[in-house]
């Protein structure tokens, strides 16, 4: 079997990819290790910048997100009982987010790429890649009892931060930036209308609480938890009461309360991988680089790789240029860092952090102090939450 590009995952960062390498008349294979329903499983993400929706319109997958999607100007940010209204639209010259989730853009992607009969092979094990320091790398992998090769001119690695391909990378040619935080988020969505009708992201002495949602039907609310907590401790019961003792008095008068649908458990990390090219191998999405949910970044940045990643290969082919592959590494890096910056400073602002005591606290109420009563501070929330210019 041969194709051009072999795209390891089907998660949001390989099936955009391979639809705007559709787009360029480029042939690519999906190898996914999972099953589309575990894929479609996965609750994640729920805020799109604007260039994430560009690049959903631009393959012509953006209908429904325009249709469903909750458009936002603002959010709010809680603490000391009090909410503060950080207005981006008006801060960022009218820039504003798509509430949007990740597994509605991941069911488009799919759905797209079966309509146009494109090729993905779901629950192929053991995928493993050879020769991408030559001209003619490979990719094996096993499917009902038979291994299967595919010989192709580019693998791009999208497949998570648990993936093959990076593992794939010789130590010495790669590396790794991590700080892992000392907690991590439970989740919960549920068919109860929102508390707000934009997100609210509050700092609380027991802990951060964010209340998000999928539409004005469903919410998706987190709170911080801490690292060796088990989705099985927390009864929806519990989960509410503890949300609501976080929130301000007027949120926690308005949170309406149901069975949930999903809850589950996500520790917080931020990490880059450095660089994300090797040879005819090339990493995209949190194969590379994972963000601490706080800043929504995450899938913005998988979006991002990918765009350039397409435009990169697309300009191999139909250009003869290979300028965009060699500058494909240090341009997404260079992105990346801005918002893993972005990241580590918001989560940094809203949680408990045990060890840094009461004078950590104090700095804490102060700089959202400063963040919520100055235009420039504000400004430069609003500018990064949007999502810096590529
Ligand atoms: P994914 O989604 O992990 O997909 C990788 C795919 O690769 C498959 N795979 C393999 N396939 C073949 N062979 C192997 N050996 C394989 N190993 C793995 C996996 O099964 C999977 O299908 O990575 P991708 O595509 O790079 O997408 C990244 C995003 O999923 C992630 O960055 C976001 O979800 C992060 N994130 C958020 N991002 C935002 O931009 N805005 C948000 O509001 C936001 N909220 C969040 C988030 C992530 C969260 N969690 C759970 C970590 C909220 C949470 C709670
Ligand atoms: C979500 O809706 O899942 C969500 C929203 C904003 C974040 C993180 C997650 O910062």
């Amino acid at each position: 079997m041969r194709t051009q590009v072999a795209i390891i995952g089907a998660g949001p960062s390989g099936l955009l990819l391979g639809a705007l390498l559709h787009k360029a008349g480029i042939d690519a294979v999906i190898l996914e290790a999972k099953t589309p329903d575990y894929v479609l499983g996965r609750i994640r993400a729920g805020v799109l910048e604007q260039v994430c929706v560009d690049l959903l319109d631009e393959v012509g997958v953006g209908a429904r997100m325009h249709r469903e999607g909750l458009v936002h100007g603002g959010f709010d940010l809680a603490f000391a009982g009090q909410r503060h209204r950080i207005d981006m639209k008006a801060l960022t010259g009218g820039k504003q987010v798509m509430v949007y989730g990740q597994t509605e853009v991941t069911r488009d992607l799919m759905d797209d790429r079966a309509a146009k009969g494109l090729a993905t092979v779901y629950e192929a094990a053991n995928v493993s890649l050879h020769d991408f320091d030559g001209a003619r790398p490979r990719v094996r992998w096993q499917k009902d009892g038979a291994t299967h090769e595919l010989e192709c001119d580019f693998i791009a690695g999208c497949d998570g931060f648990h993936g093959v391909s990076r593992a794939s990378v010789p130590e010495s040619a790669i590396r790794h930036y991590e700080r892992v935080y000392p907690f991590g988020w439970l989740g919960l969505l549920s068919d109860t209308p929102p508390v707000s009708h934009e997100l609210i992201y509050t700092r609380h002495e027991r802990g951060f609480a964010l209340c998000s949602m999928r539409s004005m039907t469903r919410s998706r609310h987190y709170v911080q938890c801490s690292l060796d907590d088990k989705v099985e401790n927390w009864s929806d019961e519990r989960f509410w009461t503890e949300l609501r003792r976080r929130l301000d008095p007027e949120a926690a008068e308005r949170l309406v309360t149901g069975p949930s649908i999903e809850k589950s458990i996500a520790p917080l990390r931020s990490f880059v991988a450095e660089p994300m090219r090797f040879g005819r191998l090339f990493l995209a999405g949190d194969a590379a680089h994972i963000v601490p949910p706080t800043g929504a970044k995450g899938l913005n940045l998988a979006a991002t790789d990918v765009g350039y990643l397409g435009r990169a290969i697309a300009e191999h082919y139909n250009e003869k240029s290979d300028a965009g592959i060699d500058s494909y590494s240090e341009r997404c890096l260079r992105r990346i860092w801005r918002a893993e910056r972005f990241s580590w400073w918001f989560t940094s602002l809203m949680h408990k952090f045990p060890e840094t005591g009461e004078f950590g606290e104090k700095m804490q109420l102060a700089e959202l102090d400063y963040l919520v009563n100055s235009v420039a501070a504000s400004t430069v929330m609003a500018e990064n939450y949007v999502g810096l210019p590529l």
